[in-house]
């Protein structure tokens, strides 16, 4: 077998955006997409001859194609070894601990993520470093500028290797071993968490329900929670995964989760409920009668994360996302630790953790993490939960409730308006950022404007910089809303707009969402224009 180059123009739309390059499949299956962008990443990875690279992804639509051509361009451009998971498969989590654990140069995750997959669908693809996370903006930018200057690439002629048995190979000198998806993550969980503990738990009778939405984390959770864990069979539904996510949108919020989330708010809701998205880097938690905002879920775990054997040392300090709510700062400030702010992406948290600054960070876009692997991580945050109500043996919604009656509660809502006019969007931000300077002191609809900024982020560790992160407003009334445009949609713009409102006088700590957030909600459309600017009176997902 020998390996060939190819000649190849560059395409000018493959900039990363959040998390990697993400578009509909059609547009990956262009005629050397895939492959220019692979090669793209490769030239980027200064010491990848006789390195090691991990492959794997979320099992959608295209992955294994996608598998096999990266396989492939690896071996004709001299990595020593390739570690991919069974089937092509690997839950961005399980990428990231297996990157760090067999010491390899990098990882090519192949995911979407929480976008509904299908030849019709989306397709993604991203790189993650040595230290298992998603690479930083100075790498994207770079992997960038070459995919736009590429001329050739590099591609075995080797036939498509079978990925279906776990085992070794080699093509064109370059060792490939297909391993369990599963193994390292699962050793990992059971280093960090109490399983006797748990095990007891579930023997004791506690119900749950994990639905893994037909994606990734079916096999993870099946493995630990039915098999490591002994839960009940069934506990996990939804567990095999995909290519189309059968149908699904495997984003775990109370829209697109609804099975989960109308189950556990009805009569005959188990102790615990949980999902994961596509890749099972996400986790939706709901407690019997109660849904737990991931905010509310980050700084919960935060407080009490020292019950787990992982933990136990206590946090070096937290993270969270610029839009995600305030309500792990007030952990942290109770506890004595540092509380970053950090822009969206989980790539921001990476210098931290590395750092050692912080140990656990979220996102209100329902990733939870810490320093375990570079990655959020569904599963883990599950665990942890689990093993929080097994130390404590109080139910889910008692925490919560605690947790709310010494802290406050942050009341939070995310408005996405989907699929706008990218022009519109456009011109909705700028007005909106030539706003701001004049907004302090101003009220509008009963709230007063306290500060307006673009949010700029200055990393503490390196120093490097990230602009205009989205125009954030805070009013006197301890309320804000956050504007910013997604950058993981693949058709127009999304408009996500943030909403919440602290509350911490005892008996306005269990109101309806919409009474106390209503009136900064009208405050958001009306001084983004949002109606007249998009054309949309109302958000297409409300989480
Ligand atoms: C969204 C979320 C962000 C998350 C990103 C990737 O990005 O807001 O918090 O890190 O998705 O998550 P954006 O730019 O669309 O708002 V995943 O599970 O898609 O890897
Ligand atoms: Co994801």
């Amino acid at each position: 077998m020998a390996s060939k180059r190819v000649p190849t123009s560059p395409y000018p739309d493959q900039k990363p955006g959040t998390s990697g390059l993400r578009k509909k499949v059609p547009v990956f299956r262009q005629p050397h997409y895939v492959q220019n962008f692979v090669q793209a990443i490769i030239d980027c990875i200064p010491d990848h001859r006789g390195a090691t690279l991990v492959i794997g992804g979320d099992g959608r639509f295209f992955n294994k194609e996608v598998a096999q051509i990266a396989l492939k361009i690896a071996a004709a451009n001299g990595f020593g070894r390739v570690l991919v998971g069974r089937d092509g498969l690997l839950s961005t989590p399980a990428a990231s601990c297996v990157i760090r654990k067999h010491k390899a140069v990098g990882g090519i995750v192949l995911s979407a993520s929480h976008n509904p997959g299908g030849p019709q669908g989306d397709f993604g693809i991203k790189f993650n470093g040595s230290n298992g996370g998603p690479a930083p903006e100075s790498v994207t930018t770079a992997i960038y500028e070459r995919t736009k200057a590429i001329g050739e690439y590099r591609i075995s002629d080797a036939p498509d290797l079978d990925l279906g048995q776990i085992g070794t190979t080699v093509i064109d000198g370059m060792t490939v071993e297909v391993i369990d998806p599963v193994a390292d993550y699962a050793a990992l969980m059971r280093e960090l968490f109490d399983f006797d503990a748990l095990s007891k738990l579930f023997a004791s009778g506690f119900r749950m329900r994990f639905d893994a939405l037909s994606a990734v984390t079916g096999p993870y959770a099946k493995a630990i929670l039915e098999g490591a864990l002994g839960a009940a069979e069934g506990t996990v539904v939804n567990g095999e995964p995909q290519p189309d996510f059968g149908g699904h949108h495997p984003d775990p919020n109370p829209v697109h989760a609804h099975a989960l989330y109308d189950l556990m708010l009805g009569p005959d809701a188990p102790d615990f409920g949980a999902a994961s998205d596509g890749d099972g880097d996400r986790n939706m938690i709901v407690a019997p009668g109660l849904f737990v905002t991931p905010s509310d879920s980050l700084a919960l775990l935060a407080a009490h994360a020292h019950r787990a054997p992982g933990y136990a040392g206590g946090l070096a300090g937290v993270a969270r996302s610029m839009p995600t709510s305030r309500a792990v700062d007030r952990v942290a400030a109770a506890l004595g630790i540092e509380a970053f702010e950090t822009p969206t992406g989980w790539k921001f948290f990476g210098n931290l953790l590395d750092a050692g600054r912080i140990t656990l960070c979220g996102e209100e876009s329902a990733g939870t993490g810490s320093n375990h692997v570079r990655e959020k991580d569904g599963l883990w945050a599950v665990l942890l939960w689990l093993n929080i109500l097994a130390a404590t043996g109080k139910p889910a919604q008692d925490l919560v409730r605690e947790h709310w009656s010494t802290y406050g509660r942050d009341y939070y809502t995310r408005h996405d308006y989907e699929e706008i006019d990218a022009g519109a969007a456009k011109r909705l931000m700028d007005r909106l950022r030539e706003k701001i300077g004049a907004l302090p002191g101003t009220t509008i609809g009963g709230l007063t404007v306290k500060a307006a900024d673009d949010f700029r982020y200055v990393d503490p560790v390196d120093g490097s910089v990230t602009e205009a992160q989205g125009v954030r407003v805070t009013f006197e009334e301890d309320a804000r809303i956050v504007y910013r445009l997604s950058g993981t949609g693949t058709a127009g713009a999304t408009l996500r707009v943030y909403i919440e409102r602290y509350e911490s006088a005892p008996d306005r700590l269990e109101l309806p969402v919409a009474e106390v957030l209503g009136p900064v909600v009208a405050v958001a459309r009306e001084l983004a224009d949002i109606e007249a600017l998009t054309g949309r009176a109302e958000p297409s997902v409300v989480t």
